[in-house]
């Protein structure tokens, strides 16, 4: 077994110390961050599915994330390498009653790695609080993030603050996480959509030329 498929397992089994010296041998190995955090991705699903099925318990959950965490801050540094000018400014958010943040941070460090400013609102993030930072810091494009079916519906009020606040035609916005599919993107309206941080990264590079997409 390869040490990629390896590490999707030692998320599965909890085992942080492993999956902190997998990713540190694949770092070494030159494998791509993105492809790392990808694996590791993979090993949240097995997670969240073992969560609903009831194998899992939340503290369960909660362990997995703190391990994602710390390969997170590990492969940072090699995402960083690659920084060049900047390319636009970003404010991102996990809508109001949602606290996932693990996707949301990934898309931070690949859309930094890429040269863009972005500005973190955090999780759990009520609309207002997004229209603040429009008019605050005047970005370029808004993304926001949510995992929970629920939070389709405060992505949607979101988008909809933002347009009674008159910024509509102001900003882009994307929307993603694991909920976001053709029928919620229908519903809410954005500029771009998806369920895959590198994705979202071209999607946004699209964005800032003008195209909706
Ligand atoms: C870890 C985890 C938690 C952790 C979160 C810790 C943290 N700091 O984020 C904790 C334990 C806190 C948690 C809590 C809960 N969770 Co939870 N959680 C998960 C789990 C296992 C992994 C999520 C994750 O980090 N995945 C890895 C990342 C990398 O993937 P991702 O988030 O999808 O992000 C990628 C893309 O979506 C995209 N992306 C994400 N955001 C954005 C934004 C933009 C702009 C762009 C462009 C792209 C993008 O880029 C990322 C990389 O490609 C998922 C299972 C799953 N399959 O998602 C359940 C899951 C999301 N949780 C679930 C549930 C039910 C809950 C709780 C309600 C449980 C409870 N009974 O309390 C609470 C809700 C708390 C709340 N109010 O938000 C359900 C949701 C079901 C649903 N349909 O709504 C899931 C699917 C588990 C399941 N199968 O039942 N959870």
């Amino acid at each position: 077994m390869s040490s990629e498929d390896n590490i999707v397992d030692a998320i599965v089994n909890l085992d942080e110390p492993t999956a902190l010296e997998l990713a540190d041998s694949l770092i070494k190995e030159g494998v791509a961050p993105i492809e790392i955090l990808e694996k590791c991705r993979k090993g949240m699903s097995i997670v969240g599915e073992r969560f609903e099925s009831g194998d899992f318990f939340l503290s369960e959950m909660i362990m997995a994330a703190e391990i994602f965490n710390q390969v997170m801050d590990q492969i940072r540094p090699e995402l960083m390498k690659t920084v060049t000018e900047s390319k636009g400014k970003i404010v991102i958010g996990t809508v109001e009653g949602d606290v996932h943040d693990i996707g949301k941070n990934i898309v931070i460090a690949l859309l930094e790695a890429e040269g863009y400013n972005v500005i973190d609102l955090g999780v759990d993030v009520p609309p207002a609080r997004f229209v603040e930072a429009i008019k605050e810091h005047q970005p370029d494009i808004v993304g926001m993030s949510s995992l929970l079916t629920v939070a389709l519906e405060a992505t949607k009020k979101t988008v909809d603050a933002i347009t009674e606040a008159g910024l509509r035609d102001k900003v882009k916005i994307i929307i993603g996480g694991g909920r976001i599919d053709a029928h919620a993107t229908e519903y809410i309206l954005p500029d771009a959509a998806t369920d895959n941080a590198a994705q979202g990264v071209k999607l946004c590079m699209k964005l800032m030329g003008g195209e909706l997409v």
